[in-house]
């Protein structure tokens, strides 16, 4: 299996979601996570490959019908219920697929020859995908703020993950990244980067 990292913004607590939805808005981020999931290192075939973006259910239906499916990017929804009733649109569009479980969804963006695996989320996916051994980064833009939040991403822990310096980060991202916290309107909120320790 190939190796993928999760994208994710939370806040101190781990905050990442309120009534199924962000609990922010924060366009800098979004613009950081649109390049991240988007971009073919340069080590790849550019002209053939795409990324994948791995989902749950609630996270795609989160996401603007307008910017739906993410483009230039391979959508794999993960929906325990087999019969989850996706716009025929989204599912006839060759970039989008409906899969049973985290290991399909795996199996799935192999089988696309995705250049780079991402996890998007939501809180269910995140939990099950940070156990694994080839989850080996995690982008996180730390909100400082005080969010209120009803859905938390998984604790990282100090044994599994180690965080990665500024150069790391846009080592990663093939791309300058602002360092330190950033603000936006009456949000704080900064670039961040774990690696798994070997
Ligand atoms: N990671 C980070 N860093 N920030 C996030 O907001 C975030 N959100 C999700 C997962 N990881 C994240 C899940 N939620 C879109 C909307 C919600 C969403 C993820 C993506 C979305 O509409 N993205 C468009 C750009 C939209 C815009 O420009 O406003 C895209 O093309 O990526």
């Amino acid at each position: 299996m190939t190796n993928f990292a999760l994208v994710v913004a939370a806040t101190e607590e781990l905050g990442i979601g309120l009534l199924s939805t962000l609990p922010w808005r924060i366009p800098r981020d979004m613009a950081f996570f649109k390049h991240v999931t988007t971009h073919v290192p340069e080590d790849s075939d550019k002209a053939t490959q795409q990324n994948a973006v791995i989902m749950g259910r609630v996270t795609w239906e989160s996401i603007p019908p307008k910017f739906r499916p993410l483009n230039d990017r391979f959508n794999i929804i993960v929906s325990r219920n087999p019969t989850y009733d996706m716009e025929l649109a989204d599912l006839a569009n060759q970039s989008t697929v409906l899969v049973n479980n985290m290991e399909d969804a795996f199996n799935e963006a192999q089988k696309q020859n995705s250049a780079r695996v991402f996890v998007i989320g939501g809180a269910q996916v995140y939990k099950i995908a940070i156990k694994h051994a080839k989850c080996t980064h995690i982008i996180l833009t730390r909100v400082r703020s005080k969010v209120d939040c009803d859905t938390f991403f998984p604790e990282i822990s100090d044994e599994e993950f180690r965080l990665a310096s500024h150069e790391e980060l846009e080592a990663y991202v093939e791309q300058p990244v602002p360092k330190g916290v950033q603000t936006h309107k009456e949000l704080q909120y900064e670039f961040t980067m774990y690696i798994r320790k070997k």
